[in-house]
């Protein structure tokens, strides 16, 4: 079909005065959305057919969408880096141990403002399926909030309250799998063949085997394998995650025309950031790991080129926790647009790892390992969410004998050979690794094992440091709930045995109000934490060398427990990863950004102190 033809299929469902605005983008982003998806799906007899189809519907969203978003698309299509500034700062949390409610969640916004939040991640909040859910990662219905939590009017109310106080809301979109409830694995399981083509399902082993033999496993102990036998489907159904979390089949236009839909819909109703769960494993290949594949890189990459015309201001983040060397592909390249923002796992894992090794020679790797990205791109930045901290993805920066090495990182923060930490091991097939670690900040760090005054200002310390280096990296850095107060493990999913097995729960607390009215004394560690942190928020704001595209250099004079940042000419982030002082000689005269101390020719940085300084005296 000419692409005027396909074009026109879209254009014809909006009214005149959408069409110029549409015809713009559509000669933008259209030849590469042709170029994808024919490369995906081209070979089917009725591919013409198929795209006409998905072009007149993605027409009907582009009409449906609300005027107050059609405002914010033209703000943002003006200022295509509108998020990387260094005004910017994330918050992430859970419905209900946040808010209760989405209606709660609207409650909070007061404190998000004095926090310097500009972006909310709330973690899964649609229909999920009774019973276990995965903290709601096991979705039912996209087009559905989860009732416990709200209705689709609760989450408009709160998506136009945010936007009012220039708050971006971001929501988990979960395309990699579908509950076993959904819709479509219902009718599957009733016989329904369209449903069934949905998923990856075979009627025995034979295929199955042969994938097994190279795939990796995500929770080997309480989810082993990565396919169940589900008696209803006469076979079995890959499963990568869980076994009621049933993995959809990019394979067939269907699912991409669908789940593109669902996106939309829910871009229309003001969520702006799309958080693209488990990103790496959308596409399927026998003799692989079934990751990172480059057709799940196309997959991203239409859907981006589909966001572009009909929904321009959303941003699109991945969420693929892979090797460092996987990354940067998510971000796509100048000439092949894909997500706005990805997590840098490995930046994280790898500063937690100079924590329990004193030491910065993986986090320094990283860096180097962490290419220049495209514009309008950036990394998001953070200290702890809601899963593990995974350590696999540091392999190969963690030198020759890296297995044997985060495997004792994991060992130090599950609190063995009397380390001051109090998290936990998670989910390994072999017991002398761990895949990852459990535990809040404030448990990792000691300062819920401290029994002094001393320890607990050196388990701050440590926990500001982490949160310096999100906040100077040169990224979207993102708060986890609970952290900006110090708040310590929760280990009531032991009392419940459909979590007992899974310690990513030990993250997962319900948001502490005592602390919260402790937050500006600095008599006590939720206050102490919190008006550190809200300082270096403030700071960060007034610094646009700390802007997530300023220029980064990675300075390799500093001891080895010492990493320093260049943030351009005028900027240094010098961070202490050991608990012993180090002193790091400066060229000429800075300025300490939070002591107003000025620095002639040398610092000397206490135990695991972070200083941001500023050239000249100020
Ligand atoms: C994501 O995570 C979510 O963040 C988890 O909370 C979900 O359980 C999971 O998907 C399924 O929806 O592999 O790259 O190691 O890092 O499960 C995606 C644990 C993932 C998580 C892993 C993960």
């Amino acid at each position: 079909m000419p692409s005027n033809v396909i074009k026109d299929r879209l254009l014809a469902v909006l009214p005149e005065s959408l069409r110029p605005q549409a015809a713009q983008r559509l000669a933008a982003a259209l030849p590469t959305l042709h170029r994808l998806l024919a490369g995906l799906y081209g070979e089917r007899a009725d591919f013409e057919i198929w795209l006409g189809n998905l072009m007149g519907s993605l027409g009907v969203l582009y009409a449906a969408r609300p005027a107050a978003l059609k405002a914010l698309d033209a703000e943002r299509a003006a200022q295509p880096d509108w998020f990387l500034s260094q005004q910017m700062l994330g918050y992430c949390t859970y419905v209900n141990n946040f808010g209760a409610t989405l209606a709660g969640v609207r409650e909070q916004i007061p404190y998000l403002e004095e926090l310097g939040v500009r972006y909310l991640h709330l973690l899964p909040f649609l229909r999920t399926r009774a019973g276990e859910n995965d903290g709601g990662f096991a979705v039912t219905s996209f087009d559905d909030v989860e009732p416990a939590l709200g209705n689709n009017a609760d989450l408009e109310a709160l998506t136009a309250a945010l936007r009012a106080a220039r708050v971006s809301l971001c929501s988990d979109f979960i395309l990699n799998h579908v509950a076993d409830d959904h819709a479509w694995a219902l009718a599957a399981k009733a016989g329904d063949v369209d449903a069934r083509a949905m998923f990856h399902i075979f009627p025995d082993r034979s295929m199955p085997d042969q994938y097994e033999a190279t795939l990796g496993q995500v929770f080997p102990q309480v989810a082993p394998g990565n396919f169940s036998q589900v008696d209803a489907l006469g076979g079995w159904v890959w499963t990568t995650f869980y076994p009621y979390q049933w993995d959809l089949n990019y394979a067939n236009p269907a699912v991409f025309a669908e789940m593109a839909q669902a996106l939309l819909r829910l871009a229309n109703r003001g969520v702006e950031v799309f958080r693209l769960d488990s990103t790496a494993f959308l596409w399927k290949r026998v003799g692989t790991n079934s990751m990172n594949q480059p057709e799940a890189h196309q997959l991203l990459q239409a859907l981006r080129a589909i966001v572009d015309i009909v929904a321009p201001g959303v941003l699109l983040k991945a969420e693929a926790i892979v090797p460092t060397r996987e990354l940067p592909a998510y971000l796509g390249s100048a000439n092949a647009a894909e997500c706005h923002i990805a997590y840098h796992s490995s930046l994280m894992a790898a500063g937690w790892v100079g924590l329990a090794e004193q030491n910065t020679e993986v986090l320094r790797a990283v860096i180097a390992n962490t290419p220049a990205l495209p514009p309008a791109a950036t990394w998001l930045s953070y200290v702890r969410c809601h899963d593990d901290i995974g350590w696999n993805v540091l392999r190969a920066e963690a030198g020759e004998d890296s297995a044997a090495r985060l495997a004792r990182v994991a060992r130090f923060f599950s609190g063995a050979e009397g380390s001051y930490a109090r998290g936990a091991a998670f989910q390994s097939s072999d017991p002398h690794a761990a895949h990852g670690s459990n535990g809040m900040a404030a448990a990792l760090t000691g300062l819920q094992s401290a029994g002094t005054d001393e320890e607990r200002a050196v388990a701050l310390q440590r926990m500001l440091l982490l949160h310096g280096l999100a906040l100077s990296f040169g990224a979207l850095p993102v708060l986890y709930m609970g952290d900006e107060l110090a708040m310590e493990n929760d280990d009531s999913y032991l009392q419940r045995p459909q979590h007992a097995m899974d310690s990513r729960w030990l993250q997962r607390p319900q948001f502490d109000r005592a602390r919260w009215q402790q937050r500006h004394d600095a008599a006590t560690p939720a206050g102490r934490m919190y008006l550190g942190l809200t300082a270096l928020v403030k700071l960060r704001r007034a610094h646009p060398a700390l802007a997530a595209h300023a220029p980064r250099t990675l300075l390799d004079d500093a001891p080895e427990s010492v990493l320093a940042l260049a943030r351009g000419d005028n900027f240094r982030a010098l961070m202490n990863f050991s608990a012993q002082p180090q002193t790091y000689a400066l060229p000429g005269s800075w300025t300490d950004c939070l002591s107003g101390a000025i620095l002639d020719g040398s610092i000397t940085l206490a135990p695991y102190a972070l200083h941001w300084l500023e050239r000249g005296e100020q």
